[in-house]
């Protein structure tokens, strides 16, 4: 399938739904944002059915007069756009859109995508589902203004953690540069999206730092956030996010992990490495899976057992 395709269909059509997965990330914010707005200007009639509640720190994103609840009903849109959608599980509410919808289309770049569309395209070299959705309006023909620009640019920077993970392409920055000389202000929305945090999530990450203890002469580095300390600092799950690197940052640590007690007792686990080690392969012992470099599970136990248990199965992964 060729994006062409899509182009042509969606130009076709007078009503267009924009879908993205549960607990909605910068990339899936950003691209059906910048999606919403391109079509918009093209006089079709287009919603963005919201997916769960977005992460505060995206509020900034323009797009928001196109959004309504994916809760609400389900009016038949011509065409429903998925983006950035692995399975049709990750559509959560939404699958009632997708069951009415005339046509779909996939677009998205994750290995794992399971074809659910009409018509798809899943692109895994792209770092971002936002460099499909740049690519696509660049074939609308419309000319790209600071609004859709920075939508574009967060979807980009936030799948590439602001242009320095190894999905960061040439294609990737090129793109960047574009924008950037279109109007984006790109450390703001990398300081927006990176490096913003409230108090509460600042003292939670001194905690998470204050229980950072190594294994593997060094190359193991295991983070431990208790349910208590979660009261404590009265964050949520969200509140968490991205903290386990500083455990991976550390100066010969390869295999990071952080490990969250629920209130219902289960150990929650995000897994980071830094070079060569398949934290998906980890994760996947535990019934969990996700990328090479960044993984995640849940294991069924204690914390003390937990951490036993996921600190050999790490010691198996150096071989
Ligand atoms: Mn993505």
């Amino acid at each position: 399938m060729m994006l062409t395709d899509m182009v042509k269909r969606l130009m076709e059509s007078g009503s267009v739904g924009i879908i993205t997965h549960i607990q909605p990330d910068g990339d899936a914010l950003g691209s059906a944002s910048a999606l919403g707005l391109a079509l918009e200007r093209l006089g079709k009639k287009v919603v963005i059915f919201k997916n769960d509640k977005p992460p505060k720190k995206y509020s900034f994103l323009p797009g928001a007069h196109l959004v309504v609840d994916c809760k609400g009903p389900a009016n038949r849109v011509e065409t429903l756009a998925v983006l950035d959608c692995a399975d049709l599980d990750r559509l959560g509410d939404g699958i009632q859109h997708y069951e009415k919808a005339g046509t779909v289309l996939n677009i998205d770049h994750h290995i794992s995508n399971t074809m659910f569309g009409n018509m798809n395209m899943v692109d895994t070299n792209a770092a971002a589902t936002g460099e499909l959705v740049y690519q696509m309006i660049k074939l609308m023909g419309i000319e790209l203004n600071v609004d859709i620009a920075e939508c574009i640019y967060t979807a980009i920077a936030a799948d590439t953690g602001c242009f320095k993970y190894d999905n960061t392409t040439s294609v990737t920055h090129g793109i960047a540069g574009e924008l950037i000389s279109i109007g984006v202000e790109s450390n703001r929305i990398c300081s927006q999206i990176f490096s913003l945090r409230t108090l509460q999530q600042t003292k939670m990450l001194g905690r998470a730092i204050d229980s950072i203890k190594t294994y593997h002469c060094g190359r193991t580095a295991i983070m431990t956030v208790t349910a208590n300390v979660m009261q404590e600092t009265g964050c949520g799950q969200e509140d968490l996010e991205g903290i386990v690197e500083f455990a991976r940052d550390i100066e010969g640590v390869e295999v990071a992990a952080l490990l969250r007690e629920t209130d219902g007792g289960d150990i929650k686990v995000g897994l980071r490495s830094k070079e060569y080690a398949d934290t998906a392969a980890i994760a996947a012992v535990f019934g969990g899976g996700g990328h090479r470099k960044a993984s995640g599970c849940t294991i069924h136990a204690p914390m003390e057992k937990a951490v036993t248990q996921l600190i050999e199965e790490i010691r198996k992964s150096y071989g």
